[in-house]
């Protein structure tokens, strides 16, 4: 921690459990607490998002910040990255998370060329590693934004000027070497203006091959320098571009599968992206996992009146249960962790306010994991969902299964039976209401 202290008065947040009305304490999520065999520590890996936390201001399309952070006031950047990695510091320390994530350009402000963006890099890095080995709080994942800067207009990997390409190409190789300075366990890719605001004047098939390269040539060079970690790609189907050509867990594991990147890549599946889709969050995670893909999680929540991404806090306790199931189920996640990508309300102006939106989110998680655990382990609703696919534990429909029928064998079977078509119940009622049992 740096001389100042920014969240004063804040203590380090415990756990008090649920009859506790201190507002900043934790009243489920018990980082200790052993949970279907691992700690809950263990399974979330919860981070923090620089971005929104420590860079975002409240600033939204139709006004300035209104947050004003007490880190965010040095003229000089390099001393500006500096408080702010003081901030983040002291804010991830007391709520006792072990993670945190990053763009770049989240960490320092970009520079004037690629030479002193790098230098500036440099020196935030070194600093960001020596209060990495003070306080042992890690990084999930880092990420390069190669999007916010007019240059990225019409895209990065998929600009249609290779110019914009082999920029991307550089901020990227700085990115990784830095995600690899700071013992990064993971690299992501969101493909912010990977896509297209009109199909009048993009060549979709050929930008996607650059796509792949672009991902190939940026995996190749970090395992050459000896990152073992895990690269995901982050499914969004719209915002910023009009199509974003990771569109959503589907298309973007049957993209990696095409160009042969599924071994490499897993997905980092955000809520609030899934919910843009047209999808559940659970979903989205269910497609991942039944690939092995499930890597990452953004954690945040949409609004259900709005179509746009608004990144708040996840509060939704059945949401994150029928998550939860699907994450116990898939045995939890390859390699990544849960991230709040998720801000504040512009009018949310306090600094505790950063605190309660964390305890919440971690709360809304543990509570998820809690309730999943014990529908998981409810007789009554794992007879149901095993007992629906009885017909092919034995007999013709385990032949079936393992590929010993042909259509013509399926023919003689539906002739051959006598007794008719069973109408079977789904269940779907009691199935909501042991859920429900276990909110
Ligand atoms: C944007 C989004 C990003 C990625 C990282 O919707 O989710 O913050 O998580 O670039
Ligand atoms: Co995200």
């Amino acid at each position: 921690m740096g001389n100042k202290e920014y969240f004063k008065g804040v203590p380090k947040i415990a756990y008090e459990g649920k009859a506790s009305d201190n507002p900043l304490a934790f009243k489920y999520y018990n980082p200790d607490q052993v949970v279907a065999g691992k700690t809950m520590r263990e399974h979330f890996k919860f981070a923090i998002a620089y971005w929104h936390s420590f860079c975002g201001q409240g600033s939204d399309p139709f006004g300035p910040g209104t947050q004003n952070f007490p880190w965010d006031q040095s003229n000089d950047p390099v001393q500006a990255a500096k408080d702010k990695a003081d901030a983040a510091f002291e804010f991830i320390s007391k709520m006792g998370f072990d993670y945190f994530c990053f763009h770049d350009y989240d960490l320092i402000q970009e520079g004037s060329s690629l030479a002193e963006s790098e230098k500036r890099l440099t020196t935030i890095t070194d600093y960001i590693k020596t209060k990495q080995d003070a306080s042992g709080i890690k990084l999930l994942w880092g990420t390069a934004n190669c999007f916010s800067n007019p240059r990225y207009m019409n895209g990065a990997a998929t600009n249609p000027d290779f110019d914009v390409v082999a920029y991307a190409g550089a901020q990227v190789k700085l990115a990784l070497d830095a995600t690899m300075k700071l013992n990064g366990e993971n690299y992501v890719f969101w493909g912010g203006r990977e896509g297209y605001i009109s199909l009048l004047n993009t060549d979709m098939g050929r930008e996607q091959d650059h796509m792949a390269r672009f991902l190939t040539m940026a995996k190749d060079y970090a395992r050459a320098q000896g990152f073992t970690g895990t690269f995901f790609i982050e499914p969004k189907p719209s915002e910023p571009s009009k199509h974003q050509y990771d569109f959503d867990a589907a298309t973007s594991i049957g993209f990696l599968q095409k160009y042969g990147l599924q071994d490499d890549f897993k997905l980092n599946i955000e809520v609030n992206h899934a919910t843009l889709a047209q999808h559940t969050f659970e979903h989205e995670l269910t497609v991942a996992a039944n690939d092995n893909m499930m890597g990452s999680i953004d954690a945040n929540r949409g609004d259900y009146q709005n179509g746009w991404d608004t990144d708040q806090f996840p509060n939704n306790i059945e949401e994150a249960a029928r998550a939860m199931m699907v994450f116990l189920k898939a045995g939890g996640l390859q390699g990544g962790g849960i991230n709040f990508d998720a801000k504040l309300r512009r009018n949310s102006t306090d600094l505790d306010d950063l605190f309660h939106a964390h305890i919440g989110g971690a709360d809304t998680f543990a509570r998820g994991l809690l309730v999943a655990d014990n529908v998981l382990n409810d007789p009554a609703f794992s007879s149901i969902v095993n007992g629906r696919y009885a017909s092919f534990d034995g007999g013709q429909g385990a032949a079936f299964e393992q590929g010993k029928l042909s259509l013509t064998n399926l023919f003689d079977v539906a002739t051959n039976n006598t007794a008719g078509i069973k109408a079977r119940s789904g269940k779907q009622e009691f199935l909501e209401n042991i859920l429900n049992k276990h909110i």
